[in-house]
C-alpha cells in the first residue's frame, strides 16, 4: 500500500457445522503485525470475511481502488459454479454498497465459470478475465472476459449504510421514511445533518430577527438543491426571490448557510425547500 502497509487477499473455509467459506483480506502494518484499524475487532484484528454459507470459494485476483476499497475476484464452487467478486471498505468491512452484502456472483455460460485476473479501468469499471467450460464431460473451454460497471457509492448511499445498514432506498432507510416521526423524511435529515433516529424539531435555527441558518454536508450539493423561500403569510405565495444566502463557514465537509431577506420587511415568513436533483 502507498503508506507501507501490506494487504493480502485470499479465501477461507470453515468446515463447521455450519460450513462457511468466503473471501478474506488481511492488512499488516509495515513491521508485519496485524493492523488493528482494519477489520472486525470481534473476529480478530486485521481480518475481514465475506461468508457464503455452504459453499467453497477460491480467490484468485485482487485490486485496490483509488478510494481505498479492495476488490477480490475468483469463483464459487458450490452451490452452483459461479464467478465471484467481493469488495471491502478501507476500514475492513464487507462493503454493503457493493452487490448483496459486498458480494456479486455471476454465471455466464456453460457449467463452470472462473475468474483468474482483475483490472481496474480508468472509468471506474472492472474488467475480469477467466474461462468457461461448456459441459462437465467435454472439456471444451473458452476465454471469459467480463466488464462490470461499479459506480462508487454516493454520499447519500454511504449515509444510509451508516445509519440503516444498507445503501438501498427501501425499508427503514428509504429516503421518504420518517421512523421517529419528526416530520423530516430521511433524505431531509441527511441533507441538513439532522439525526435520523432522534426527534429534531427544526433543522433551521434562528440567526437573529428575520434570518435563519442551516448546515449541510458539502457532498450533498451533488444530490440536492437548497432553495430558501419567503412568503407574506404561511399560506403563501412562496417565492425564492428577495432572499440572500451567504456561507458562514465551510470546512469542505460541512457548510453553514445564513439566509436573510435582501431588503428589510416588517412581516415575512421563511422556509427552506430541499429537493433531490
Ligand atoms: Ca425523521
Amino acid at each position: 500500500m502507498p503508506d507501507g502497509k501490506i494487504l493480502a487477499g485470499g479465501n477461507f473455509e470453515n468446515y463447521g457445522p455450519p460450513r462457511v467459506a468466503g473471501f478474506i483480506a488481511v492488512r499488516f502494518l509495515p513491521d508485519g503485525t496485524l493492523d488493528p484499524a482494519f477489520g472486525d475487532a470481534g473476529s480478530g484484528a486485521g481480518r475481514i470475511t465475506l461468508p457464503s454459507p455452504n459453499s467453497n470459494m477460491q480467490a484468485t485476483a485482487m485490486q485496490v481502488q483509488s478510494d481505498g476499497r479492495t476488490i477480490l475476484a475468483g469463483y464459487r464452487i458450490s452451490p452452483g459454479y459461479r464467478v465471484a467478486l467481493g469488495r471491502f471498505t478501507p476500514d475492513g468491512t464487507a462493503d454493503q454498497s457493493f452487490g448483496t452484502g459486498g458480494a456479486v456472483y455471476s454465471t455466464f455460460t456453460g457449467v463452470y465459470n472462473w475468474f483468474f485476473g482483475l483490472a481496474l479501468l480508468p472509468d471506474q469499471k472492472l474488467l475480469a478475465a477467466g474461462a468457461v467450460q461448456y459441459s462437465a464431460d467435454s472439456g471444451l473451454k473458452d476465454i471469459l472476459l467480463a466488464r462490470y460497471h461499479v459506480p462508487p457509492p454516493t454520499p447519500l448511499q454511504i449515509w444510509r449504510v451508516t445509519w440503516f445498514g444498507s445503501p438501498a432506498d427501501s425499508g427503514p432507510g428509504a429516503d421518504e421514511n420518517d421512523c421517529e416521526h419528526d416530520g423530516l423524511p430521511n433524505f431531509m435529515e441527511y441533507a441538513t445533518l439532522s439525526h435520523p433516529l432522534e426527534f429534531t424539531a427544526n433543522p433551521c435555527r434562528p440567526a437573529g430577527e428575520g434570518r435563519f441558518t442551516y448546515s449541510r454536508p458539502a457532498a450533498a450539493l451533488t444530490e440536492f438543491s437548497y432553495i430558501p423561500e419567503s412568503a407574506p403569510s404561511p399560506g403563501g405565495p412562496w417565492s425564492s426571490s428577495g432572499l440572500t444566502s451567504s456561507v458562514l463557514t465551510d470546512d469542505r465537509t460541512v457548510q453553514t448557510i445564513e439566509v436573510a431577506p435582501s431588503s428589510p420587511s416588517s412581516r415575512l415568513f421563511l422556509r427552506l425547500r430541499v429537493t433531490k436533483l
